[in-house]
């Protein structure tokens, strides 16, 4: 059964869910991991005031029992502490139509427009409590799930912002050593210069009702080789990781190793020379590479290197100072509406990239070592590699 998530709920409705399926039985599932990383994605210079009344933490509905995943889905929630300013605006029952106005300034860049055309709608409400970033927070409860079944294979996943507006961090250093220091930086920039710079950026944007975009890397450490296909189109985990980066709101471009940099370069300053490996290269078949430019894929199959993703988010789409639009009730020019949001969200977005990284690559290992029970899939992964490893000595 190939590992699945779904989310559901509104931003300012009672509950955000995240229902996981195809889960092993037996991965350990600690709350408070789950707490951590909910917290992690409230974090970040920019953020706007809902951060301040959201403390979020998750309520396990389903599938584990005495800490431990059964092989049922898993059932994830994060309740809104907002849903009390909103019980009547965002009420299922008929009886409170009409308790908010309608939001009829559609915001450009928003899902706003396009959303309330395609369903027939009136009230951008309707479109944007569910495009809202908000429901983020369900994908992250999910992802700390499968950060929990990587932890159990020996995988960690991490992440750091590369620039945020026109700023840039420099990150020259293993990838470890820059999520490290991302975690203590306002803006998760790992270099401490650019990390002020960005936060001074963003206190400007908002001085100027603006709102600042940028880029982040997510990565993995411990990947073994062999996980995704060259096989299938849909198999391909840089399909799958493009897919899965872009689902995340405002994002606009995603690379796989140095991207769009490879098409600049000749062949021979793109890949990643093979040499021969030594202890702890196992998970690489016994080689090691002199560079990791690939992102640790080749063929849409992870090659043993870290897996290393970068995305690009757009500048979040409410303006306080807002853009022209058209009044969706009059017809007629107008200022696109403003709500509370926020400045910049690049970190938050990059503990959401982390979940959906971690996301696919536990759905991969599922997928190559079988998803009935964590001790079956840990055997299946251990007979591999010791296979993979074995090659050079004859056996
Ligand atoms: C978000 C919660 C939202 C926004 C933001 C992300 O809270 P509210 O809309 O109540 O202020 O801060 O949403 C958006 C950027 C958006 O475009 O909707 C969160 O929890 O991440």
């Amino acid at each position: 059964m190939p590992l699945v998530y779904r989310t559901g709920g509104e931003s300012h409705g009672p509950v955000l869910t995240a229902l996981v399926e195809g889960l092993p039985a037996g991965v350990p599932v600690d709350p408070a991991r789950i707490d951590r990383e909910l917290a992690r994605r409230q974090q970040g210079y920019g953020r706007g005031g809902r951060m301040r009344i959201e403390t979020d933490r998750v309520e396990i509905l389903a599938g584990v029992r005495w800490g431990r995943t059964t092989g049922a889905p898993v059932v994830l929630a994060v309740w809104n502490k907002d849903w009390e300013n909103w019980r009547r605006g965002m009420s299922p029952d008929a009886a409170d139509r009409g308790a908010v106005p309608p939001v009829t300034g559609v915001r450009p860049g928003h899902a706003d427009l396009p959303g309330v055309l395609k369903h027939g709608l009136d009230d951008a409400r309707d479109v944007l409590e569910r495009a809202s970033a908000r429901e983020t927070a369900g994908r992250v409860a999910a992802g700390a799930v499968a950060k929990q079944l990587l932890e159990q294979v020996g995988v960690a996943v991490g992440s750091f912002v590369t620039s945020v507006g026109a700023v840039d961090a420099r990150w020259d250093e293993p990838f470890p050593a820059l999520h490290e220091r991302a975690e203590g930086a306002r803006l998760r920039m790992p270099d401490p210069e650019a990390d002020d710079r960005a936060a001074a950026a963003v206190a400007a944007a908002r001085e100027a009702g603006d709102t600042l975009g940028g880029t982040f890397v997510c990565f993995a450490r411990g990947v073994p080789a062999g996980l995704g296909t060259h096989t299938t189109a849909h198999g391909r985990l840089d399909a799958r990781l493009g897919a899965a980066f872009f689902s995340i709101p405002a994002i606009k471009g995603v690379e796989v190793g140095i991207g769009f940099d490879a098409a600049r370069r000749p062949g021979s300053e793109v890949h990643d020379e093979i040499l021969p490996g030594g202890p702890g290269d196992g998970r690489r078949g016994g080689v090691r590479r002199a560079t990791n430019r690939a992102g640790g894929l080749e063929g849409g199959i992870t090659n043993g290197e870290d897996v290393w993703v970068r995305a690009a988010m757009k500048p979040i789409p409410t303006l306080m100072r807002p853009l022209r639009t058209v009044d969706l009730a009059t017809g007629r020019p107008a200022d696109a509406s403003r709500e509370r949001s926020d400045v910049c969200a690049v970190p938050a977005a990059s503990v959401v990239g982390e979940a959906a990284l971690a996301f696919e690559l536990a759905r991969a290992v599922v997928d190559k070592f079988g998803g009935d029970c964590l001790v079956d899939l840990r055997a299946a992964l251990d007979g591999y590699l010791a296979r993979i490893d074995r090659r050079w000595d004859g056996s």
